[in-house]
């Protein structure tokens, strides 16, 4: 078989693309001055598409590559990929889960622990010389205690549980919301957002992003979550309706949120800057060294078994 072929969409880790360069012919449309023209004229020559979670692949890029076989993406994600028009063709579409559960996990815990500690409050605090300064500066406030509150996950999938298994290290009691209950876990599966968001002090959110989801988490559920209770959200900005979140968080009608992600990322709402109850990420909760290598090394191991066996490792 000749060599295959991959359109690449965007810049991937330098290992990935230095892996991928030595078993694929690699063509980066990054490189491209007029991407719409060079698609136009060299999009049969594709049998693959590298894409991440974060581009995604729509029904236009997937009409301008009339001979792609398979698409492989960096990420677990799969709300910018146009699932329909693959299936459709019958492209196969690999992406990275299980992988990078550990450290999106971790980083929810990071976001939980940080909002209700003060912790980038603090820091800054601690920066400005407000600490050592004349005794009779605002000393810095009292946080909230993390273990043993009780703490409600949106979405108990592969990340989900291992937020959820984490949390008995902090004492926490679990519960959860997805549409169906999860047979043979220990956590309780409640039926309503709202009443999760009644019942929990942590609300996690880490369920799939997309149209079914958008908005979930509206003003209703953030004013059940109440005065009290702090939000963290991992998942996508789609999923909380961030105009209500702000609102919220101005008003003071929720304690307190951790947010690695946003509606029009990297854009964040202006009113969020000034609050020291809020703690953001830009968008890293799977970005460390090891989990990125793990998710590059899934990416080329999901095309080089498609084109040695005609299948992806992990098919979404
Ligand atoms: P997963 O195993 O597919 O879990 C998704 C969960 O969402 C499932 O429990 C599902 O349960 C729930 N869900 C879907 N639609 C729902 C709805 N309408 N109402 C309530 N629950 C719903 O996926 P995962 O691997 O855990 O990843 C979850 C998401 O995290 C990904 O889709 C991605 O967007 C995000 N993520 C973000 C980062 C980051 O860097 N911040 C990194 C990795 C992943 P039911 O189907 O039973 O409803
Ligand atoms: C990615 C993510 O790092 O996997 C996902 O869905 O959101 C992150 O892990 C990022 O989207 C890369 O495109």
């Amino acid at each position: 078989m000749n060599t295959p072929t991959l359109l690449q969409k965007l810049r991937l880790t330098p290992a990935l693309e230095a892996r991928l360069a030595a078993s694929y012919r690699v063509h980066r449309l990054t490189d491209e001055a007029d991407p719409a023209a060079f698609l136009a004229a060299h999009g049969g020559e594709f049998d693959g598409l590298v894409t991440a979670a974060s581009s995604g692949v729509d029904a236009a890029l997937l009409a301008a590559l009339p001979n792609l076989k398979v698409i492989s993406s960096f990420g677990v994600g799969l709300d910018q990929i146009d699932l329909e028009a693959t299936r459709a063709r019958g492209i196969p579409v690999g992406y990275t889960p299980d992988v990078l559960n550990d450290c999106v996990a971790d980083a929810a815990f990071a976001l939980m622990l940080a909002a209700a500690r003060g912790v980038a409050a603090a820091d800054r605090y601690v920066r400005r010389g407000d600490w050592s300064g004349p005794p009779s500066a605002a000393r810095f406030p009292l946080g909230r205690k993390v273990s043993g509150a009780r703490l409600g996950i949106l979405g108990l999938g592969r990340i989900g549980r291992t937020v959820a298994r984490r949390a008995a290290g902090f004492d926490m009691e679990v519960r959860y919301h997805n549409r169906r209950a999860v047979p043979d876990v220990p956590w309780a599966h409640e039926p309503s957002l709202i009443e999760l968001a009644r019942w929990c002090d942590f609300l996690v959110v880490i369920a799939a992003g997309g149209a079914e989801t958008r908005h979930l988490v509206d003003a209703q559920v953030l004013d059940a979550l109440g005065p009290q209770g702090f939000i963290v959200n991992v998942a996508r900005g789609s999923v909380i309706d961030e105009a209500a979140l702000v609102s919220a968080l101005v008003d003071k009608r929720i304690a307190g949120a951790g947010l690695d992600v946003f509606e029009h990322e990297p854009q964040v709402p202006a009113e969020l800057m000034a609050l020291d109850n809020v703690v953001m990420l830009p968008h890293v909760a799977s970005g460390t060294v090891e989990t990125r290598q793990a998710m590059g090394d899934r990416v080329a191991d999901n095309l080089d078994a498609f084109f040695r066996d005609g299948r992806v490792i992990s098919q979404a």
